[in-house]
C-alpha cells in the first residue's frame, strides 16, 4: 500500500477581494451569455481547440480521483450520419410514443422535436463516457465512486471552455444512448453520459426566449 504524497499548491494564488468581485462578475457575465444553440453552421474548428477544452475537462474534482471518463470526438461525417439515425430513431419513438403529456409539455417552450439535424451539420460532436468501473490488464474490475457526478463536473467544465473559445453547444441526451457504444466501439463498463455538440451557430441563430431564476429563487444564505 503507497501512502499519500503531498506537494506545495503553488498553482494556487490569491487576489485581492476588490479583484475577486470584479473576476466573479466577469466570469457570470460571461457565462450568462451562453445558450443552448440548436442549429450550426457547417464550418469547421480547429481540433486543436477542442484539445484543449477536454484539457480543462479533464482537470474537474471527481471521486478518488480515478476520472472515470472517456470522451469520444467525432467529426467524421459517417459516424456523425450513423448517430443521427439512430439517435433519430429513438427521438421520434420518444416524442411519438414514449414521452409522457407533461413531459412534452415541459419541452414546448424550446421547441424540440425527433429531428436533430445538428448531428451532422455541427464540426464536433463530443460523445461522453461514464467508466462505472475500470478494467485492469489482468480484466479485473476497479469501481468507480460517484460517478455521474464526476462526469457532470467534467462536462459542465467542457462547455464553460468551449463558451469561453467562442464555440456554441448543446447537450443532446437522446434516450436510450446505448447505440453509442456500437457505433463507437466503447466497452461494457462506459455508459453514454450525454452528446455535447459544438461548433459555430448559423447566422442569424434564434433561440428560445427563456430566464433563468433570479438569485433569491435558486439559493439561501444562513
Ligand atoms: N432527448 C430529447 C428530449 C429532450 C429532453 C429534455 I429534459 C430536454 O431539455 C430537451 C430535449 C431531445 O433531445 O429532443
Amino acid at each position: 500500500m503507497s501512502e499519500a504524497k503531498f506537494v506545495l499548491h503553488t498553482d494556487y494564488q490569491e487576489v485581492p477581494v476588490a479583484e475577486m468581485q470584479q473576476r466573479a462578475a466577469e466570469f457570470y457575465t460571461t457565462m450568462r451569455r451562453r445558450r443552448t444553440v440548436r442549429d450550426y453552421a457547417r464550418r469547421d474548428v480547429p481540433r486543436e481547440v477542442i484539445e484543449q477544452c477536454l484539457l480543462a475537462a479533464g482537470t474537474a474534482p471527481n471521486g478518488a480521483n480515478l476520472q472515470p471518463w472517456h470522451f469520444v470526438v467525432v467529426s467524421d461525417p459517417a459516424i456523425k450520419k450513423q448517430i443521427r439515425e439512430a439517435a433519430e430513431e429513438e427521438e421520434r419513438d420518444f416524442y411519438e410514443r414514449r414521452a409522457p403529456q407533461e413531459w412534452l409539455a415541459a419541452l414546448e417552450p424550446l421547441g424540440t422535436d425527433w429531428r436533430k439535424p445538428f448531428l451532422e451539420t455541427a464540426p464536433f460532436l463530443i460523445a461522453i463516457f461514464a467508466q462505472s468501473y475500470s478494467v485492469n490488464a489482468d480484466g479485473t474490475h476497479v469501481k468507480n465512486y460517484y460517478v455521474q457526478e464526476s462526469v457532470g463536473i467534467a462536462t459542465g467544465f467542457l462547455i464553460a471552455a468551449c463558451h469561453l473559445a467562442g464555440l456554441a453547444t448543446l447537450t443532446h441526451t437522446p434516450s436510450p444512448m446505448g447505440f453509442l457504444n456500437e457505433i463507437l466501439g466503447r466497452p461494457k463498463n462506459e455508459r453514454p453520459y450525454l452528446i455535447l455538440v459544438a461548433g459555430y451557430p448559423v447566422e442569424n441563430v434564434q433561440v428560445p426566449a427563456i430566464t433563468k431564476k433570479p438569485l433569491e429563487q435558486i439559493t439561501t444564505f444562513l
